[in-house]
């Protein structure tokens, strides 16, 4: 991939309490020639919260949320919400994320879904829909919604450590048929942990997935999967290498070193460009060409 030379792209800001230590892995999409950008914020409270950028070029932030647009309002996710990705279905956004409490006795994180009308995203009226737990107390993240329904069910992949696994629902509530899509390798870059990146992008082959991956070295990676069309759960094409693994200061040094971390990728002229999260700490963009990802014939 290539990295944009600009990187990183966003930074956190000491003026603001909410995004003042770290900003990170953020959803991206493309919608009215803007790629909106949603990403995860740690202030002075260690709370993730999440804000609003935008650009055009994909590149340069021309638009920035001085205001979070979305925080924790449960106790379920008293300590942060974090990691969104988002999908658009028709007039709706939904937006899946990972919720996070701490207690005495340990952390729990789970997955949580909500969504907004595409007209007050576009408006920033970020009048959010319920939050719902799908897996309720169960120990869950990197939820990722299909950008489409599949034979008229929402899919959704999501991990179970140390798993990639889906589950298909009929109305984003009750969610079923959940088991494994792919687990670690133990050869491999990705032989620790595997989870979703962002919605997949589909092409005629099949759907093209950018995933993570982590090493017993704790290395976060992000590699690539080919999925079948029709039954998402069929995977067609696994990478042997990475397509990305921490090489640059900012991608090893920080909060969390050696990270590189995406929810959110958009197609724009022919490139594909990968919106992530570095170390933990500032969010990066890099880009691949749609052609060069595509099988060879
Ligand atoms: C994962 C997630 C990400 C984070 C990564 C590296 O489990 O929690 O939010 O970027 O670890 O710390």
């Amino acid at each position: 991939m290539k990295r944009y030379a600009g990187n990183p792209i966003l930074q956190p800001r000491v003026e603001n309490p909410w995004e003042s230590k770290l900003v990170f892995n953020a959803a991206a999409i493309l919608l009215d020639k803007q790629i909106h950008i949603l990403y995860r914020a740690v202030g002075n409270d260690g709370v993730s919260r999440i804000g609003y950028a935008a650009t055009s070029d994909g590149y340069t932030i021309t638009d920035r949320s001085s205001t979070p647009i979305f925080e924790p309002n449960s106790e379920a996710e008293h300590s942060g919400c974090e990691d969104p990705r988002l999908s658009i279905f028709g007039e709706k956004l939904v937006m899946a994320y990972t919720a996070l409490s701490e207690h005495d006795h340990g952390q729990l994180y789970q997955i949580s879904l909500t969504s907004i009308a595409v007209e007050n995203f576009l408006n920033k009226s970020w009048e959010w829909n319920e939050r719902l737990l799908p897996f309720r107390g169960i120990r869950n993240k990197d939820a990722m919604l299909f950008p489409r329904k599949i034979n008229g069910k929402y899919v959704m992949f999501h991990r179970f450590e140390p798993d990639l696994c889906v589950a298909y629902s009929d109305d984003l509530e009750r969610w079923y048929d959940i088991k494994s899509v792919f687990r670690p390798r133990l050869k491999s870059w990705d032989n620790w942990k595997v989870g979703a990146a962002g919605p997949p992008i589909e092409i005629n082959e099949g759907w093209l997935m950018i995933y993570h991956g982590v090493s017993f070295e704790k290395v976060y990676s992000l590699g690539v999967a080919l999925l079948d069309k029709n039954e998402p759960e069929t995977v067609l094409y696994r990478s042997e290498k990475p397509i990305l693994f921490p090489v640059e200061d900012y991608e090893r040094f920080g909060k969390v070193p050696n990270v590189v971390f995406s929810c959110g990728n958009v197609v724009l002229d022919d490139k594909v460009l990968v919106y992530y999260g570095a170390c933990d700490s500032v969010l990066c963009v890099a880009n691949y060409d749609l052609a060069e990802l595509l099988p060879k014939k």
